[in-house]
């Protein structure tokens, strides 16, 4: 759905695992995230054999765990008992069905217990938040929304047998060149006594603890924060705030630098250059009439995006490089700007001002609006009723053509414009 970069998909589910328990949001909650990323092209992915007899497949993971130097005693115990998780494959074969705007979703997730509860949070961990800050440049509220969204601060981390999850995914032949090798990663936790095949727990696709991060990326970033030897994320608070911020750096976050600033626009915007796409400074947006509401314009020359979640008459936010972090920790438009509204929150900023956008389209006109895209030539991937990157960039491109102002918001006039 991302238009500037293939999907690296280093994370999978973005769980929102939370939501799940709130009486408010029962019902299929996750559809905002939980679409999966659209797997890498055939021809840039690794083959990875997959599929068969399940007894055969874990031997030929036994030879590739033991051939990167993991004792065979611990891969066996790593794979004992395995199961596929039917389960597993049901939510990995889920479409998304739920549309929220972004005035919906971060209304639910960045609610008043939560940031209640992540000022507490940030202020009993100061000194572990500090540390983060020092040694990885990555702020305490960037760490903590991602904490209360992702598990409301290790609450709610997932209840699949992680092993088994990863095992059902590596095996099934939908995605195995980005599972496998988090099978493969899991083994070394295995071999590091950071999980347990038979009790650990997470998300469907294989995410743990208290940020949901995956193996590979555990062995990669994972930080012993409380000093007792292991890594581990569901349990340990320390050790889940210094991954995440370690994790956080290496997709490439700037200390020093803002991530969203919630900003309004003059009426006469070239809206065509509005959405996530380059090519312009936050001085030039500034120089256009966009007016940061903190009054902060010390940051002009870094590159800047305007991003418009309900349309031109709805809330503005300016998007900083640092931003990418959160288009790396999730696809979801709605999902990263509301994490990244939620941060701002953490660190004082106001609630934003909703102004007053237009409605949005239904599921059903959505879909409308897409298949009149796609059949004019546009590429919106899939026809799916999700006012996503691409289907906003399609949009835009089309409301330019009519000589609309191209916000990339889809209502009913634009609609009815449509050929
Ligand atoms: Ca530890």
């Amino acid at each position: 759905m991302l238009r500037t970069r293939p999907l690296s998909s280093r994370r999978v589910t973005a769980s929102l695992l939370a939501l799940m328990t709130s009486a408010a949001v029962a019902g299929p909650a996750l559809a905002q995230t939980a679409t999966p990323p659209v797997a890498a092209p055939a021809a840039a992915a690794p083959a990875a054999p997959c599929g068969g007899d399940l007894a055969a497949f874990l031997s030929g993971v036994k030879t590739e765990a033991v051939a990167k130097g993991i004792p065979a005693e611990v891969v066996d115990r790593a794979l004992a008992g395995a199961v596929i998780d039917e389960k597993v494959l049901g939510r990995d074969r889920a479409q998304g069905v739920f549309k929220q705007t972004f005035a919906e979703f971060s209304n639910r997730t960045v609610s008043k217990a939560r940031l209640d509860i992540g000022a507490k949070k940030m202020k009993e961990y100061a000194s572990v938040f500090a540390r983060a800050e020092q040694e990885y440049g990555v702020p305490a509220p960037v760490i903590t929304a991602f904490w209360a969204m992702e598990t409301d601060f290790g609450a709610v981390q997932g209840n699949f047998n992680t092993r088994n999850a990863l095992v059902t995914l590596a095996h099934d032949c939908r995605r195995p060149e980005m599972f496998r090798p988090q099978l493969i990663a899991a083994i070394e936790m295995v071999q590091h006594g950071d999980l347990d095949p038979a009790t650990t727990t997470g998300a469907w696709a294989g995410e743990i603890g208290q940020v949901q991060m995956l193996p590979e990326d555990i062995i990669a970033q994972g930080v012993d924060g409380d000093g007792d030897g292991h890594v581990n994320l569901k349990e340990s608070a320390p050790d889940a705030i210094l991954t995440a911020a370690k994790f956080i750096k290496s997709l490439g976050y700037t200390a020093g630098q803002p991530w969203i600033q919630e900003v309004s626009l003059p009426e006469n915007l070239p809206w065509e250059k509005t959405g996530l796409q380059p090519g312009m400074t936050a001085g030039q947006w500034f120089a256009l009439g966009v007016k940061p509401r903190d009054g902060n314009t010390q940051f002009g020359d870094l590159a800047a995006s305007v991003v418009i979640p309900q349309g031109r008459k709805g809330v503005a936010f300016m998007t900083y490089p640092n931003f990418n972090i959160y288009l790396e920790w999730n696809q979801s438009f709605i999902y990263t700007t509301s994490a990244a509204y939620f941060a701002t929150r953490l660190a004082g900023a106001p609630a934003y001002e909703a102004r007053n956008p237009e409605a949005g389209l239904n599921d059903e006109a959505m879909k409308v609006l897409q298949t009149k895209l796609d059949a004019i030539g546009h590429d919106v991937g899939k026809i799916d009723g999700i006012l996503g990157s691409g289907t906003r960039a399609a949009l835009q491109r089309e409301q330019l053509r009519l000589g609309i102002p191209a916000d990339g918001w889809a209502t009913q006039a634009v609609l009815d414009a449509l050929p």
